[in-house]
């Protein structure tokens, strides 16, 4: 927990150099975050995502294109390739294997690179299948790897309704798999109402809910 204000503004260099799109800042706040033993994970969720999240309102507000989209998800890169490997576990005891990707028709995978990250850290076996992936492939993946889960993201209304199909599929073949989804038009209620068996706001807690899923699985 950040408790001076040296602390809270080095998450502020961190959020600001998101927005302002400015890789080197990112990088040196980030140095100093772990220069004052602020836990990584806060560096992250309370200073670049905040951050990535300012420059989704500039865009929604169109003071932000495209451009600045991309070179403020750089500026996070910059920042999460600093901190990652200094990430605590959660909990190393529990190593399951994930199949993860964004659904047909979205290329939002900005959300899902957290989710993975996080899911890496903690010991999780992840098979990115990437973005835009068509719904078959993730059905195929599953029943190939065996997986214990399946996470899929989406970010887009449109494109949501296809995890519906997906869930589907993989539950009537194989009733055992956890399937966690996730993305900002998703929520609780559809994922109870589609079939899968999770959802979760951030990529803290698809971390946590895919430990639980994980253990209940081992308890079977
Ligand atoms: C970045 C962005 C883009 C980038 C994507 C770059 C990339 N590589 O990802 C670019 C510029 C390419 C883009 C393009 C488009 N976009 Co866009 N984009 C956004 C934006 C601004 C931010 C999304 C983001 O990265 N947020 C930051 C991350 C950290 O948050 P997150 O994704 O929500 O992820 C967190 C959680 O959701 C969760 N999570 C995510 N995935 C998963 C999975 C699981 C399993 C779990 C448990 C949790 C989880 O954990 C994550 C981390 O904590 C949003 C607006 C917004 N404010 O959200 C629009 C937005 C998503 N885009 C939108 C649209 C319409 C488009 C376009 C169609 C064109 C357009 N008109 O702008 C195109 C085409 C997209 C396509 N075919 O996919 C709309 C979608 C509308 C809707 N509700 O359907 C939005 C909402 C903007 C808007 N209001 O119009 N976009």
């Amino acid at each position: 927990m950040v408790t001076n204000s040296a602390e809270q503004e080095v998450l502020n260099e961190l959020r600001d150099g998101v927005i302002n799109y400015d890789e080197d800042s990112v990088r040196e706040a980030a140095k100093k975050a772990l220069d004052l033993n602020i836990a990584a994970k806060q560096a992250i969720f309370d200073g670049l995502i905040p951050g990535m999240v300012e420059v989704g309102r500039l865009y929604e507000e169109q003071e932000y294109f495209v451009p600045e989209i991309l070179m403020g998800a750089d500026a996070l890169y910059a920042g999460l390739d600093i901190l990652k490997p200094h990430i605590e576990d959660e909990d190393m005891s529990i190593k399951g294997t994930v199949i993860m990707g964004v659904v047909q028709g979205d290329v939002h995978d900005i959300g899902k690179n957290i989710v993975k990250m996080m899911f890496s850290v903690a010991g999780f076996e992840v098979h990115d299948l990437g973005r835009d992936v068509p719904l078959e492939k993730f059905v195929e993946e599953q029943l190939r790897t065996d997986s214990e889960m399946l996470c899929l993201s989406a970010m887009m209304t449109t494109t949501m309704v296809g995890m519906q199909e997906i869930i589907k599929k993989v539950k009537d073949k194989n009733p055992q798999c956890k399937i966690m989804i996730g993305g900002a038009p998703v929520s609780e209620d559809l994922a109870e109402k589609w079939g899968a068996d999770g959802f979760a706001k951030d990529a803290d807690n698809a971390l946590k809910e895919a430990i639980k899923m994980i253990e209940s699985l081992r308890h079977l």
